[in-house]
């Protein structure tokens, strides 16, 4: 099994700390963005949208997308799991999961960047709207775990909500984003942080990390 990444992609990120939670080690294979190794045909064959990360199976089956990548796993290997059994709190996460992957952190990827920097866009124009998408979406993500304990997003043990939201709060460091308006997440990126699972698949942890 191979999966396709690059340290910094924040997408592939998630996937490392699924498969360390589940105890799996895939064959990892990096594509250097900032080169635009994503966009080789060699890799785009491999994934048609030319995004990181894609896992290859063993059988030649090519899966894409993160969260889908991580629902497979979690039904592959189904301890821990990655969402609660009550019903309602499952939908719960994969919405907390949702604002992260499909209404926050698309904004920020590198070809949308590079597409407004062609569109004449200044850096502080790029930084400005970097600035707006991840608040837009970590306040909602304050504002929906508001009502839960802790220490994760939602309960007692690491959810596909938590995998999604330590690398946007990765991410948000990286472009400077002021993090005391939450509070709540701040404090489960730190308490993520104390897990081996975590701490593995962080940037800075890969062996090809630039
Ligand atoms: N929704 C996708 C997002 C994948 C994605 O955007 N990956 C980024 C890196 S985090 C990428 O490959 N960007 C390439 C580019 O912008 O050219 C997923 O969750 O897998």
């Amino acid at each position: 099994m191979i999966l396709h990444g690059y340290f910094r992609s924040s997408a592939a990120w998630r996937t490392r700390i699924a498969f360390n939670l589940k105890g799996v080690t895939p064959q990892s294979v990096t594509h250097n963005l900032r080169d635009g190794a994503q966009n080789e045909p060699a890799y785009a064959a491999i994934n048609p949208q030319k995004l990181i990360p894609s896992l290859e199976l063993d059988d030649g089956t090519v899966l894409t997308q993160s969260l889908a990548i991580i629902g497979w796993l979690d039904r592959e290997v189904p301890e821990p799991p990655l969402f609660p059994a009550a019903n309602a709190l499952r939908a719960r996460v994969e919405a907390f999961a949702l604002v992260i992957a499909c209404e926050t952190h698309p904004f920020q990827n590198p070809k949308i960047q590079k597409r407004l920097r062609a569109k004449s866009f200044s850096e502080a124009d790029v930084q400005d709207w970097l600035a707006v998408a991840m608040n837009e979406g970590l306040s909602a993500c304050e504002k929906l775990i508001q009502d839960q304990p802790g220490p994760f997003c939602f309960g007692g043990a690491p959810t596909l909500a938590d995998i999604c939201l330590v690398p946007q709060i990765g991410s948000a460091r990286r472009y400077g984003i002021d993090l005391a308006p939450y509070p709540k997440l701040v404090a489960i990126d730190a308490h993520c942080a104390t897990l081996p699972a975590f701490m593995a698949a962080r940037p800075d942890q890969q062996s090809n990390a630039i």
